[in-house]
């Protein structure tokens, strides 16, 4: 499955990041409370130094509070991590932030007049919508199209601080292949950018495990099949997602459970814990060895000559032609 990013966009925004970040005090990354690993760039974490950082907890109204807690005691082992839960449904909670970004620049606060915060996030984890809040007013326009900010937004919350909005776009960068379909799953990464169905398996083979009672009761089984397939199949009757013929329409009911999971319908979902994170990035780090040390190992091989006995063969055969001929001339 492969996901249509702009390597060179991501770079220039990053770069520009990177500038900003000298005049600013205190970073906000913005996350995706249901995928918070997955809705971070890693790349902010490798330029952030060390910067005082907030991680915002967004969109907690559709996300699983228990799962957000461990994830918030994960994100905070980090140096200089202060995290909070927002959600778009309650603004009052969400300028909770000003708070917390006066308490990360306590000792600033005392001697200069203004706080400046940057705030990041990939697209669609709700950066407008919460500038819209913390500023009471209209200023970023939201929705589901990452709109490119010409020039660097700066909006005075009062008290303060002043608030700049993330130059240019910061793409996702997905190095644990399972990200990629936590976003497309959470309605981050517009599903027409990769296989649509394989989603949709990917969504019901991780829900009827980790929240085996809310996929029975909400698509009225009497048992919850333990395949995602056998999932699928008895949603689909029951939800009529049927072709001419009888068949089940695995598309048409892939569509029905991405909907109603990103529009909350199936309940408080996340789609990923610190636990099954930790264990994937190590597997991924252990298959990019094991890549890396059959590559020297093949290098090495080919140095020996080893990778090559067809060279050596056509060469003895081609001594032994010219020999064979150079004696046929002498005979002549
Ligand atoms: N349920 C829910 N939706 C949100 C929340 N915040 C933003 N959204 C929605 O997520 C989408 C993207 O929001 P937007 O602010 O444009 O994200 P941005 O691309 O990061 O600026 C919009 O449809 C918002 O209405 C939230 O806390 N909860
Ligand atoms: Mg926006």
């Amino acid at each position: 499955m492969a996901l249509h990013w702009f390597p060179g966009h991501m770079h220039k925004a990053l770069k520009e990041i990177k500038e900003s970040l000298k005049q600013v005090d205190v970073l906000i990354e913005v996350l995706d409370a249901r995928i918070p690993f997955s809705s971070e760039n890693p790349e902010i974490a490798r330029i952030r130094g060390d910067k005082p950082c907030i991680k915002i907890l967004n969109k907690f109204d559709l996300a699983d509070p228990e799962l957000t807690a461990r994830w918030q005691t994960h994100l905070e082992s980090e140096r200089g991590v202060k995290t909070i839960t927002t959600s778009s449904d309650n603004p009052a909670g969400s300028r909770q932030i000003i708070n917390l970004i006066r308490s990360v620049c306590a000792q600033k606060d005392a001697q200069v007049k203004s706080i400046n915060a940057m705030i990041t996030g990939i697209p669609n984890v709700g950066k407008s919508t919460l500038i819209n809040i913390l500023a009471q007013r209209t200023i970023a326009k939201t929705g589901n199209e990452p709109a490119v900010t010409k020039g660097q937004q700066r909006i005075n919350l009062g008290s303060g601080i002043v608030l700049y909005d993330t130059p240019g776009v910061l793409w996702p960068k997905v190095e644990n292949p399972q990200s990629i379909y936590r976003l497309a799953a959470s309605g981050a990464v517009k599903n027409t950018a990769m296989e649509y169905d394989d989603v949709g398996f990917f969504a019901a083979d991780y829900l009827i495990k980790a929240y085996p009672q809310v996929m029975q009761s909400r698509y009225q089984l009497d048992e919850l099949p333990d395949t995602e397939l056998a999932f699928l199949e008895a949603a689909a009757k029951k939800r009529g997602a049927i072709m001419a013929g009888g068949r089940v329409n695995l598309h048409k009911i892939c569509e029905i459970l991405l909907k109603e999971l990103q529009s909350g319908k199936l309940g408080k979902i996340t789609l990923e814990t610190p636990e099954m994170v930790t264990r994937e990035n190590q597997e991924v780090a252990e298959a990019a060895a094991r890549k890396k040390a059959d590559k020297e190992k093949r290098k090495q091989k080919f140095k020996e000559g080893s990778l090559t006995p067809q060279k050596h063969d056509r060469k003895d055969k081609r001594n032994e032609k010219r020999k064979a001929q150079s004696e046929r001339m002498k005979k002549r």
